[in-house]
């Protein structure tokens, strides 16, 4: 659907020339996250440079009726950052700058565009630490992080990006500018709209500042990798690991992902016994105790017939080198265009839930290569299905989607949630019900139209506006 050329002269009126893209380029480039279900087809795509423009922006989609898009650094794997239908694209590309710092509190003010790694360069910067991170911290951005309300490797210690969010500044679907929560530690006035805009997908209006809270850097880290011989074992694992220490990342994934993860980026083996999963945790090293305590409980595991070898990191970049094994394990699987499922449940009843998956699994996908991997310290399991070559992604994600409502249906079983962190978007959606009561959803439906009568922002994705229902 072809945007009108006077709405186009409007927004060059806005935006600057230079900053309303209409090619075909930028549609592709713009008008998708990392899914590849979707093919991008938006009516424009718009660079503000300051909140009024994007106020201005979403004012006149009111008036003209269109739908808009907001796009971070799309590295988003559920579609939320998908354009299919004409929409504008905002993209926050351009707002990148640091607004405000403040040292007593600890804060940093950003424009939602800067990438989530400069805000991290940032805080090292003043020697201090921004601690949500993830592998693609180098692309995304944070404004998008806080609409999805991005996890990482580091939950189990620090939180996920809504516990670091103080304050933000956003454009509500109507067009209004509002401050929300002014960067305070407490301020009991009320409903916290900031909660709402945190991991709401954009279907509320568009993040253009935000507050950030930042922490001390952690001392030296190590990371140990184990290698473990079945699922009930991780979990014998972890528990022993966790309640003899504080851990800042308990990650797991299985042998047939290393080996891909080793082809693909060069890393060596951790070490020559196979198994078939390993552990990777990593803790803050404070003193020589502490690493003789990880020594005694890995070789407790090892007493208990859990863990058949490991290793512990000597240097940084052998640390690096052993978070790589489980880092680059997202990115080495995308050239199978994997169908994602990113689940979680309670962690104690993790292993009665892994052990069902597992049946589950090699039940339905007996000719599918299927790749585990996930942060198990916080219940969350990312479980890849890798897509033949010599299948279609439609026929794929059919057989995938079909066999994704019995995995739900067992996240219901177990009270868990269909999307552990990487939202809702298009992907999702159908999903939801499995996790939220009709009762929420319909709440969250009048909720988006409280913030967007007109039901321009995002359509489509998380939940349809009131009206479509
Ligand atoms: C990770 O934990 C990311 O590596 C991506 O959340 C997970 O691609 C995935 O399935
Ligand atoms: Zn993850």
């Amino acid at each position: 659907m072809a945007i009108a050329a006077s709405v186009i002269e409007t927004l060059r009126g806005i935006v600057g020339d230079q900053r309303v893209l209409t090619d075909d380029v930028s549609f592709q480039q713009y008008g998708v996250d990392r899914t590849t279900i979707w093919q991008p087809a938006p009516g424009v795509v718009v660079l503000p440079g300051s909140t009024e423009e994007v106020q201005a922006i979403v004012q006149l989609a009111n008036i003209e009726n269109l739908a808009v898009v907001p796009s971070g650094g799309r590295t988003g794997l559920s579609g939320g950052a998908v354009a299919t239908n004409g929409e504008i694209v905002i993209a926050m590309d351009r707002m990148n700058q640091v607004v405000d710092f403040n040292e007593v509190d600890r804060t940093v003010t950003v424009e939602s565009g800067m990438i989530t790694e400069q805000l991290q360069v940032f805080a090292e910067g003043k020697g201090l630490f921004y601690p949500v991170w993830f592998a693609s911290t180098g692309s995304s951005q944070i404004g998008g992080n806080i609409a999805t309300n991005a996890g990482g490797i580091n939950v189990i210690r620090y939180g996920m990006t809504r516990n670091w969010v103080m304050g933000l500044k956003v454009v509500d679907g109507s067009g209004n500018i509002m401050e929300l929560n002014r960067g305070l530690v407490k301020n009991n006035t009320g409903l916290d709209f900031r909660h709402l805009f945190i991991g709401s997908e954009g279907i509320l209006g568009i993040i253009t500042e935000a507050t950030m809270r930042l922490t001390r850097p952690p001392q030296e880290l190590s990371v140990l990798v184990l290698g473990v011989v079945d699922f009930p074992s991780i979990m014998g694992v972890l528990k022993t690991f966790n309640d003899g220490m504080d851990l800042t990342a308990f990650e797991f994934f299985t042998h047939n992902g290393m080996e891909k993860v080793v082809a693909h980026s060069g890393v060596p083996v951790p070490f020559e016994t196979k198994a078939p999963f390993y552990a990777l945790i990593e803790f803050e090293q404070t003193s020589e105790a502490l690493l003789d305590k990880a020594m005694e409980l890995f070789e407790a595991c090892v007493m208990e017939g859990w863990v058949e070898d490991g290793v512990i990191s000597q240097s940084l970049s052998q640390a690096e080198n052993l978070w790589k094994l489980r880092e680059d394990m997202s990115e080495t699987l995308s050239r199978w265009k994997p169908y994602k499922n990113d689940i979680s449940v309670n962690i104690s009843r993790m292993p009665e839930f892994l052990a069902k998956v597992d049946v589950l699994v090699a039940n339905e996908y007996p000719d599918f290569e299927v790749v585990w991997y996930g942060h198990i310290g916080d219940g969350n399991l990312h479980l890849n299905i890798l897509k033949p070559d010599d299948l279609s992604v439609e026929t794929f994600t059919a057989r995938c989607s079909g066999v994704s409502k019995q995995v739900a249906a067992l996240v219901q079983e177990f009270n868990g949630s269909v999307s552990a962190e990487h939202g809702v978007g298009l992907l999702k959606k159908d999903y939801l019900s499995y996790t939220r009561t009709e009762t929420e959803l319909q709440l969250m439906r009048q909720i988006k139209q409280v913030f967007d009568p007109n039901g321009i922002m995002n359509p489509g994705k998380l939940v349809d506006a009131v009206a479509d229902t």
